[in-house]
């Protein structure tokens, strides 16, 4: 019998790669993976100057009820772009260790500005993330969310919480919770008899990796502190949707250098330090923003699909 394979594989050296086994193994074994410091003060700056004067945010931004009396506001785009997000979301930092979580190589899934304003900003309601896009036509859990802090975040505003180890449970039933998918709520009572809650505490710059099936919320925000941050979502090219869905399909990633994050950052803003033509919602802002698919949230059947038929079992 002849074999297709040749063993050992050799991985065309690229450039270092950043997560330690040890640290892939933790990963493993929590479902999440804490990079302190991913980006510099003043990287983080950057996005968090876009994001508060880009008007194309406000623009694109909708609400969802919390199921709790509030509403959580957030921007969802399925294409990183060449702007500032799209720097962030694209950059070796990022994509390097997203592939090597997946194991595969990663593709932009999907990004969102999570905008948790100060004293409205409304609460998560417990789900895996694979309770949303089960339904996209995705096969297998293999998929990483990046959550950069881009506010920092407490437990006064609302910071994510999530239980350790719960990715093992595999995917849980999720109903409609408020305009959320929520995961069933007497599984997560029993889960937390079990398995160890954490509030994740992040301070700008910082990335927490998670597994598509680590449970997850957050709180509202009463306080004054808005905690604003950017989540950018990756799948393994493997798992390339068999279907057509508000997400994209496999669709190459062009990765920067860490280095543009400052570049592209900089090009943003004008040497006196104010907004550029970038951040109005006019001129290059305008050509970002059509690259980057923002989502019409009547498209965003991700939750509102679980109530449409009550076909839990399928979504
Ligand atoms: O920002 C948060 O608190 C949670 C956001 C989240 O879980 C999501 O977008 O799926």
């Amino acid at each position: 019998m002849t074999c297709c394979h040749s063993f050992p594989r050799t991985r065309p050296a690229k450039m270092p790669r950043p997560l330690s086994e040890a640290q892939l193994a933790d990963y493993d074994r929590q479902g999440f993976l804490l990079a302190s410091s991913l980006f510099d003060p003043d990287e983080i700056e950057l996005l968090r100057r876009s994001a508060k004067e880009d008007k194309r945010l406000d623009d694109h931004a909708f609400g969802r009820d919390d199921g709790e009396g509030g509403t959580v506001r957030l921007s969802l785009w399925n294409h990183p772009g060449d702007g500032v997000y799209g720097a962030f979301a694209r950059c070796d930092r990022i994509v390097e260790r997203a592939g090597q979580l997946l194991r595969d190589e990663p593709y932009h899934y999907h990004s969102k500005m999570i905008m948790k304003d100060a004293r409205v900003g409304g609460a998560w309601a417990w789900h895996q993330d694979y309770g949303y896009w089960y339904g996209n036509g995705v096969l297998t859990p293999n998929l990483v969310s990046c959550f950069i802090a881009v506010d920092p975040a407490t437990k006064e505003n609302g910071c994510l919480q999530v239980i350790r180890g719960s990715h093992a449970c595999g995917r849980i039933h999720h109903q409609l919770t408020g305009q959320q998918a929520g995961a069933d709520p007497e599984r997560v009572t029993e889960i937390l008899k079990r398995f160890e809650l954490l509030h994740v505490e992040m301070s700008p710059g910082d990335v927490l990796f998670f597994h598509s099936n680590l449970l997850h919320r957050s709180d509202q925000n009463h306080s004054e502190n808005p905690r604003w941050s950017m989540i950018c979502c990756y799948n393994a090219k493997s798992n390339d949707p068999y279907k057509e869905s508000h997400h994209p399909r496999y669709t190459p990633l062009n990765r920067l250098p860490d280095s543009a994050v400052r570049e592209i950052g900089a090009q943003r803003f004008d040497a006196v330090g104010t907004a550029g033509s970038g951040t109005n919602g006019s001129g290059q802002g305008d050509e970002q923003s059509a690259s980057m698919a923002w989502l019409d949230p009547n498209r965003d059947a991700s939750a509102t699909a679980l109530n449409a038929n009550s076909k839990d079992a399928e979504n």
